[in-house]
């Protein structure tokens, strides 16, 4: 195998998904579609993914293997969740196979790439940016025809040093993307299928690394694009049910209008699901998305309490939020998102935002209650850099490893507590209210388990 010069080296695109239920989630768009740019250009790529299902031991040993037996390069994409597994698979890599090439990227790379490199030699290359900027130059890297320092959004070791380069600029023509790899996956083994109209979101909400990662500039497709596309899953590949994973889906409200009417014009009748901010719907869009097929909605409302709200920098009140809702959910499915353990946070406002939780799972709404994840490349993170380590609690990302092999518990603890920056998203913010607010939660939730309603937070708060 070739590396920095002579035939093109075979590439294997690996994928990390990690607490599945009984079958993964959806076939990972950007990988796949990073994977039909190199095959488009003529060279070998293939595909694999590690998933970890919920009930089944997590082992960084699992991981390790499969890539030491795939021969060529790696190339793998992770979300910040899997990045302790994958540092512990590596260092099983390295011990095994000194010289296989592994090469990293995926969402929220964008903020500790320098660490990442620093700390972790089992990574060679990592990437960050969007990815199609920057494959093919990495291709001809491998195919050693140019440098690595001539390709965009990367970091690396040489000679003792290490090197970042710039970030490419936004791809300003995503209709010129390739569909995903199909041939590489099989459909029927995924819960859903996903596709993206737009990247980027133009909002400034505090506690999300969206911005920061891929842009505040929103780009899209245009909508005849995306409706063939949807024609040719739907007659071409059997899917009848797709999920909108943009960041932002309906960030432009004219677009959406023209996407739902073309829609119904040409008769296809895919089934869709989106997302939304509550300041840019109204019951005219939502009531022609439900009419083009879109059977569900997910809205961040992310707290109870307007004091946080406006804090979070998100610019609409609780009962503005309250109704939206309502009207969403005279069309459609609808699904919010609830966050606690901001760092400002007070006992008020957390009561606050487990009423809103009560209330709108009352009123058959999908809510999800989850601790604040300092993301790294988030505003708010940057702002309250004092953390201090959780180990056993809400914390999302901790929750994808309880059933991580004990015989690696230790090595992953110490892996978090050495690096708080890389980790960051592992960590609760240290307030001086942290644990007070943990036991409220836990008992708010142990309440509505043993009960099954959902009784007032404010009364259980006294027997706290
Ligand atoms: C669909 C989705 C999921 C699906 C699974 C996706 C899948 N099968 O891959 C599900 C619902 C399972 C999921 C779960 C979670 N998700 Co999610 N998810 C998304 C979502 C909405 C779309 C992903 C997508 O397809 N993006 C489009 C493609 C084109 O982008 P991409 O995957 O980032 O890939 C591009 C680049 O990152 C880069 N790239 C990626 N990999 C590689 C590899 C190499 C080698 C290179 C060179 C480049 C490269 O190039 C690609 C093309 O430009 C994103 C939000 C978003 N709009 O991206 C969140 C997002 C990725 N999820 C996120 C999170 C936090 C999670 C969870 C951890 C939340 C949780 N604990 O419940 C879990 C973890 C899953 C798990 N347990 O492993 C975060 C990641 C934050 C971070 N800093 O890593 C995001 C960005 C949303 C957010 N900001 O909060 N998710
Ligand atoms: S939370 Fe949603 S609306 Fe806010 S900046 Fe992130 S992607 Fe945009």
């Amino acid at each position: 195998m070739a590396f920095g010069g002579g035939d093109s080296p075979i590439i294997g695109f690996h994928h990390l998904l990690l607490n599945q239920n009984e079958r993964p989630h959806s076939p990972p768009l950007g990988v796949l579609t990073l994977m039909q740019l190199v095959r488009n250009s003529g060279r070998e790529a293939y595909f694999n993914q590690f998933v970890h299902l919920k009930g089944t031991i997590l082992s960084p040993e699992h991981l390790a293997q499969q890539i030491v037996a795939q021969p060529g390069v790696a190339a793998i994409s992770t979300m910040i969740n899997g990045l302790p597994l994958l540092v512990m698979a590596l260092r099983l890599v390295k011990s095994r196979d000194p010289e296989k090439k592994i090469i990293v990227g995926g969402p929220g790379f964008t903020g500790i790439a320098k660490e990442a490199i620093e700390n972790y030699p089992g990574m060679d290359i990592v990437c960050f940016g969007e990815g199609e900027m920057q494959i093919l130059e990495l291709m001809e890297y491998l195919d050693g025809n140019c440098s690595l320092e001539d390709v965009p959004g990367v970091c690396f070791r040489q000679n003792g040093e290490i090197i970042k380069t710039d970030q490419a600029g936004r791809i300003k023509d995503l209709d010129s993307l390739p569909y995903l790899c199909f041939d590489a996956i099989n459909l029927r083994s995924y819960n859903g299928f996903p596709i993206m109209a737009s990247r980027g979101c133009p909002f400034k909400c505090s506690f999300c690394d969206v911005a920061p990662s891929w842009g505040r500039r929103n780009t899209r497709r245009s909508v005849e694009h995306v409706l063939d596309e949807l024609d040719y899953l739907y007659h071409e590949k059997g899917i009848r049910k797709i999920s909108f994973v943009d960041d932002l889906f309906i960030v432009n409200r004219k677009w959406v209008i023209d996407f739902c009417e073309q829609k119904l014009k040409r008769g296809n009748k895919m089934i869709w699901r989106g997302n939304g901010h509550i300041n840019l719907a109204n019951e005219e869009l939502i009531e022609l998305m439900a009419e083009a097929g879109c059977e569900s909605m997910f809205y961040g409302v992310e707290s109870g309490s307007d004091r946080v709200l406006q804090k979070i920098v998100k610019d609409f009140t609780l009962e503005k939020a309250k109704k939206v809702l309502r009207f969403t959910d005279k069309y459609m499915n609808t699904h919010i998102n609830l966050i606690w353990g901001y760092p400002f946070e007070t006992t008020d406002d957390l009561i606050l935002t487990l009423e809103a939780h009560s209330f709108f799972k009352e009123r058959g709404i999908g809510v999800s209650l989850v601790m604040l994840a300092p993301l790294q490349s988030a505003p708010m993170t940057e702002q309250y850099k004092d953390l201090v380590l959780n180990f056993n609690y809400q914390n999302i990302f901790l929750q994808d490893y309880y059933e991580l092999d004990a015989k690696y518990g230790s090595e992953f603890e110490q892996l978090l507590k050495s690096d708080s920056k890389v980790f960051s998203a592992f960590y609760a913010f240290a307030s001086p209210q942290l644990e007070e607010h943990k036991a409220i939660v836990d008992h708010y939730q142990d309440e509505f388990f043993r009960s099954g309603q959902f009784a007032t937070p404010r009364e259980l708060w006294q027997g706290v």
